[in-house]
């Protein structure tokens, strides 16, 4: 595998979930991070825990993903050590509920649009620029099952990840032929805060998505993006669809009866 130590990562939402996973694993690989999301608190825990675990600088940098202007200026805001990113890891997303088309809340599908999509346009455009001068990097966008295929309830936020998919490939072929490589991890039901922040807080809904199911976690994810950051460079992972075993699309799950 490839040797990944001292490359400059940025992970956008460390503070729960896969972003969180992913943090640990790039740490123990020897990578620099920033990690970057709202809650300042939790960054600041997991910068102290990698820190004294892997003895790796850390930069924590409080970001709404929402904030498209705050999302621009991140980069160059960033201290002079961790200006050359090697790693993106557009990973901080969310879905808001399962409404249908006769309901739909335009603010909720406001909030999955910016988060899920605008923000991936508007920092990939601002850390790519460097990676195309040294001709290095990697860019993984966190999509989803919900980016491949559309669900009853999942308008919005199947929408948001189609658009996400949508500009991966495109940002792939624009980079053919140069050393930045593009990955799109495509995750099935994971079982994170995901659910939670879908149903609004309603921890019982939430946790019977994952009911009779023996569903992916965040570290089987973080193994994923490491996978696909790890393959000699001449090793493009374009795609990376993942299933839990008793999933095989987004409706076929196979429940106990
Ligand atoms: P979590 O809810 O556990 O983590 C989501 C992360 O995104 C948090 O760190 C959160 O940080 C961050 N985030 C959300 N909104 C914002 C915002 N406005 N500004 C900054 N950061 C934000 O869920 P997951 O780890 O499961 O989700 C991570 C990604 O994986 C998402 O893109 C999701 O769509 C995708 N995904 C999840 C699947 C699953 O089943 N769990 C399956 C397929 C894809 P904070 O709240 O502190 O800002
Ligand atoms: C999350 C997985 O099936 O809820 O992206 O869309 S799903």
């Amino acid at each position: 595998p490839l040797d990944i130590r001292g490359q400059i990562a940025l992970v956008t939402g460390a503070s729960s979930g896969f972003g969180e996973a992913i943090a640990w694993r790039l740490a123990e690989a020897g990578c620099k991070l920033i990690i970057t999301a709202r809650r300042l608190d939790r960054l600041q825990q997991l910068q102290q825990q990698l820190v004294e675990k892997y003895q790796v600088a850390v930069h924590v940098a409080q970001l709404d993903m929402r904030d498209l202007d705050a999302v621009a200026q991140l980069p160059a805001s960033l201290p002079e050590e961790f200006q050359e990113v090697d790693i993106l890891v557009n990973n901080a997303g969310l879905a808001l509920s399962l409404s249908s088309v006769a309901d739909h809340d335009i603010e909720d599908a406001k909030t999955m649009i910016e988060t899920n999509f605008l923000s991936v346009v508007v920092l990939t455009r601002e850390v790519v620029k460097g990676m195309m001068a040294r001709n290095r990097g990697h860019i993984v966008n966190m999509s989803s099952i919900a980016g491949i295929e559309a669900y009853k309830g999942g308008g919005l936020y199947c929408g948001s990840k189609h658009a996400l998919e949508a500009y991966t490939t495109a940002t792939r072929h624009e980079l053919v032929g140069t050393n930045i490589r593009v990955t799109s991890i495509q995750p099935g039901a994971a079982k994170t805060e995901f659910s939670i922040v879908r149903f609004k807080g309603d921890v019982t809904r939430a946790d019977s998505v994952y009911e009779g199911l023996d569903p992916l976690t965040a570290p089987d994810i973080a193994d994923n993006v490491m996978y696909a950051l790890t393959r000699p460079v001449h090793v493009q992972i374009a795609e990376m669809l993942v299933f839990c075993s008793s999933q095989a699309s987004a409706i076929t799950i196979a429940r106990p009866k």
